[in-house]
């Protein structure tokens, strides 16, 4: 176990806890938000009613992990030898505790995960009974849940841990899951689709969590490894009022397990507005190309089929947010990836015609809050490009990078001892009570 990142979180989780107690004691019943009608009705937009330490996002500037943005990830944290990205050991410690890890700390972060990769054969039988064609979230939610029977928490909440050990015991078995989140995708990725010749992890157990990912998928080559470090980096984290982190958060307040948490929030990744855009963003390219005959569309073209899909009732995947308001700067970071990379790549053409053209459409249609692209408008084609064409796999790589974040938090939910999350819902006809002596706006 990495036990410098342990002893880190016990301090930084100490003194947070005691300033979290000072603020309550001076401010418990200050009020922070209001909250309208139609945030009830519409998806809790906005309403500031729950607290996540690990990241935040601005509607105007995006994502920041404890106060840092990508460009600022990309120069400050670790990187592999001669590599230009982050290594996600470092967002993970970087997520957790706040500060920013050295070489050999990432290190250690490296040799914990790597230790506990392997998957036990219980959970690949599991996986076996499944027909390949069940898409691979379900298969990854399924491996979570399988691996189960191995939890430190669920086990010692049984024998009668006390409050104080959950954030320990919760620990442990993060560092479990989380080595064996890319052995489990990649079992996932070869029994779906390269006919079960499955390629066991790297024999060098100092290789890096997503170089050793890329190598068990079946991809080599040290710019599809730079590819996996971007990607498990930028997608691990984005507040925790986004589907994924706040199911696990949610289900993890009732004091389950990390694979049941993590599994929870891993379903509500697999849904088409949430993490299935990024496949749903290709499937939707190759159906261009298809029914344009292949290669780059023009730009009229292009705009007629952009229209086409919002006539026909459908969204443009990959494009809008709950939050931001400006180009996602995961969008950017990637981007900027297929500019040094894949420059002449024909998918890429596509996707910077349509970062050109979807947010005047959008606008001019006049429904979406946010035209602009997330994250998702960009993933697909860089990995298209180096022959991951399995767009149903992608969400798989999504979920893989958003365990950090993720579970990050569930660590600290149980070392700042957050209670269960029980929010009070209301009928509309205690609405209608509530609101009938205030005049409707003339
Ligand atoms: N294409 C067409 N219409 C869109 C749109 C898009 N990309 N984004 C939003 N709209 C529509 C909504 O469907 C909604 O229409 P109705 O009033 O008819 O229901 C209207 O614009 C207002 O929606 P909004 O408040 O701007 O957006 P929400 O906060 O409700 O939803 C999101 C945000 C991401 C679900 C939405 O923008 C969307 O469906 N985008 C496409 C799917 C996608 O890319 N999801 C991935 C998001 C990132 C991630 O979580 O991975």
């Amino acid at each position: 176990m990495s036990t410098s990142l342990k002893e880190s979180l016990a301090t930084k989780a100490a003194a947070l806890k005691k300033e979290i107690e000072v603020v309550l004691a001076a401010h418990a019943n200050t009020a922070i938000a209001d909250v309208t009608v139609s945030q009830a009705y519409g998806g809790m937009r906005d309403i500031k009613c729950m607290v996540t330490e690990t990241s935040s996002v601005d509607p105007q500037e995006g994502i920041r992990y404890r106060g840092m943005t990508i460009p600022e990830l990309q120069a400050r944290l670790p990187k592999a030898p001669r590599g230009t990205q982050p290594l996600p050991e470092g967002v993970f410690w970087l997520l957790l505790t706040g500060d920013v890890p050295s070489a050999s700390q990432v290190s250690e972060v490296t040799a914990a995960w790597r230790a506990n990769e392997a998957l036990p054969e219980h959970v690949k039988s599991t996986l076996d009974a499944l027909p390949v064609t069940a898409h691979p979230m379900t298969q990854l939610s399924i491996g979570i849940l399988a691996m189960q029977t191995d939890s430190i928490f669920a086990h010692r909440y049984r024998e009668g841990m006390p409050k104080s050990a959950h954030w320990d015991a919760m620990y442990d078995d993060v560092v479990l899951l989380i080595g064996r989140m890319p052995t489990l995708a990649a079992y996932i990725y070869r029994r779906s689709y390269k006919g079960g010749k499955h390629i066991p992890p790297a024999g060098d157990k100092t290789l890096d969590w997503s170089a050793n990912l890329a190598h068990m998928l079946g991809f080599g080559g040290e710019e599809f490894r730079e590819l996996m470090r971007l990607y498990l980096s930028i997608h691990a984290d984005h507040e925790g009022g986004n589907v994924s982190a706040h199911a696990t958060h949610l289900v993890g307040s009732a004091l389950a397990d990390p694979y049941l948490s993590l599994a929870a929030g891993m379903n509500g990744l697999a849904g088409p507005l949430h993490g299935l855009a990024n496949q749903e963003v290709m499937r939707w390219i190759v159906g261009v190309k298809q029914k344009l005959g292949g290669g780059v569309p023009t730009r009229k073209q292009l705009e007629t089929f952009v229209w086409n899909t919002l006539n026909s009732g459908q969204v443009i995947p990959g494009y809008g947010h709950g939050v931001l308001r400006v180009t996602d700067p995961r969008y950017l970071a990637q981007r900027e990836f297929a500019l040094r990379y894949l420059p002449e790549d024909e998918n890429f053409q596509i996707v910077k015609m349509l970062y050109e053209i979807v947010p005047d459409i959008l606008m001019k249609q006049g429904k979406a809050k946010d035209p602009w692209p997330n994250v998702d408008a960009h993933s697909g084609v860089n990995l298209v490009h180096y022959g991951l064409v399995e767009y149903d796999f992608y969400t798989v790589l999504f979920g893989v990078s958003r365990s950090m974040g993720v579970l990050a938090s569930l660590i600290l939910d149980r070392a700042l001892g957050m209670p269960l999350e029980r929010p009070k819902s209301v009928t509309t006809d205690w609405i209608k009570k509530k609101t009938a002596s205030v005049l409707a706006p003339s």
